[in-house]
């Protein structure tokens, strides 16, 4: 007797029916990373905007080794390379309008720059200066966020409040693959896909979250996969494609400035540096692994590409080493003048009222400083606060 047969049960109502409400299908990415350079795609690019991109990456090559040069010299306490990532970095400064945002998180002062930040300003936090350096309202930065995902939640908030205010406003959060297994993150892509709120999410995957690789960090097909589950299409690229990532991220921004809603798009590349000044990576990853992907280099794809099609010859390439030194120049001497620093305001940007905790610190600051300067008391009362 089969269990429908049994006659002390009610009789049998059908099933409800809870099917997908939407076909998980057209969400899923590609199996393989998407790419332009090297292919018969490249042929259409426009080659003003790549002539126009390869001055950015070689300008960010040299921005990298500059600042981690500054280390070295003690003038910036941390550095967190995005040497073999610039692709990613300058494409997702360059897909942005002037009105749309970033949300970089510490690893990206490169795409700050790109969108036209100052060096410097860009450098603050990292140098231990000042808190953010520059104020994201004047340049549609956000700060640099240091704990991991957070700025995600950030940016779905921005982008669906300028959605209901009918602003026409885009925002494009950087993350790294570490980076997704962090709450924030579930919370930021379920948000923003049920408010279909305009905004990109673009993982650098570069294999590593400081000493752990991405196989211990995921059980997960691809990180481009994850969007699925949240209703969010997922979109594989190679990032060191610098052409196929500002694809890539055009079309993603374009669709949720039109009321698409978000996308995930995971960006395949590596960090050939260490984590940062402060990591030794031998200790983790092999020489091997770095040179296999020093062969893949951003910069050295799309030299190749252009000059192979005639569109860069020797002079353009000189003229963007030339520019790259330039600013490198720049950026030395601005960064061995010593910054004129108030220590107060540690404590003055905190809270709008100062909690008794922080008075206690700052109290406790100021006798030290007092201690060690032979003049007496180095600094006088802190604006705005009530002694
Ligand atoms: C919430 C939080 N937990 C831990 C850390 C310490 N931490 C700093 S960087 C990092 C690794 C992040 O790796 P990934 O997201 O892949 O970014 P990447 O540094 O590779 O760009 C960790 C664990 C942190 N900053 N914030
Ligand atoms: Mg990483």
């Amino acid at each position: 007797m089969t269990v429908t047969e049994q006659p002390s049960r009610p009789a049998q109502t059908a099933a409800p029916r809870w099917q997908p409400a939407r076909d998980p299908a057209p969400l899923l990415p590609d199996a393989e990373p998407y790419r332009v350079l090297g292919t018969p795609a490249a042929a259409r690019l426009d080659a003003e905007l790549m002539r126009g991109l390869y001055g950015e990456l070689v300008r960010g090559r040299r921005y990298n080794q500059q600042a981690t040069a500054l280390t070295k010299q003690g003038r910036l306490a941390v550095y967190p390379s995005t040497t073999g990532q610039e692709a990613c970095e300058i494409a997702a400064a360059r897909v942005l309008r002037e009105q749309d945002w970033l949300f970089p998180s510490y690893r990206d002062t490169l795409a700050a720059v790109a969108r036209g930040l100052d060096p410097v300003q860009a450098l603050t936090l990292l140098r231990g200066d000042w808190h953010t350096g520059y104020d994201p309202r004047e340049h549609r930065i956000a700060p640099l966020c240091t704990p991991l995902a957070t700025q995600l939640p950030h940016a779905v908030g921005l982008a669906h409040a300028a959605r209901l205010k009918g602003d026409d406003v885009v925002a494009l959060a950087l993350v790294g693959d570490g980076g997704t297994s962090e709450g924030d993150f579930h919370e930021a892509l379920n948000f923003a896909a049920v408010w279909q709120a305009p905004v990109v999410f673009l993982v650098q995957n570069n294999g590593f979250a400081i000493s752990v690789p991405l196989a211990k960090q995921t059980a997960a097909p691809s990180l481009a996969h994850k969007g699925v589950g949240y209703g969010i299409p997922g979109s594989l690229v190679d990032g060191n494609d610098v052409a196929a990532v500002y694809e890539v991220l055009t079309e993603a921004v374009e669709r949720a400035r039109s009321g698409g809603g978000p996308t995930l798009v995971e960006a395949l590349t590596y960090r050939i540096d260490a984590h940062t000044n402060a990591d030794d990576a031998t200790r983790y990853r092999s020489a091997e692994e770095v040179e296999a992907w020093r062969a893949h280099d951003p910069v050295a794809l799309l030299e190749r590409e252009l000059t192979g099609r005639g569109w860069l010859d020797e002079a353009g390439i000189e003229a963007a080493r030339e520019a790259a030194e330039e600013m490198a120049a720049e950026l030395r001497a601005a960064m061995n003048a010593d910054a004129e620093l108030d220590p107060a305001d540690l404590f003055a940007h905190v809270f709008a009222e100062r909690t008794s905790q922080l008075r206690e610190q700052e109290a406790m600051v100021r006798a030290e400083l007092a201690a060690e300067s032979a003049d007496g008391p180095a600094a006088g009362p802190v604006a705005g606060e009530e002694h």
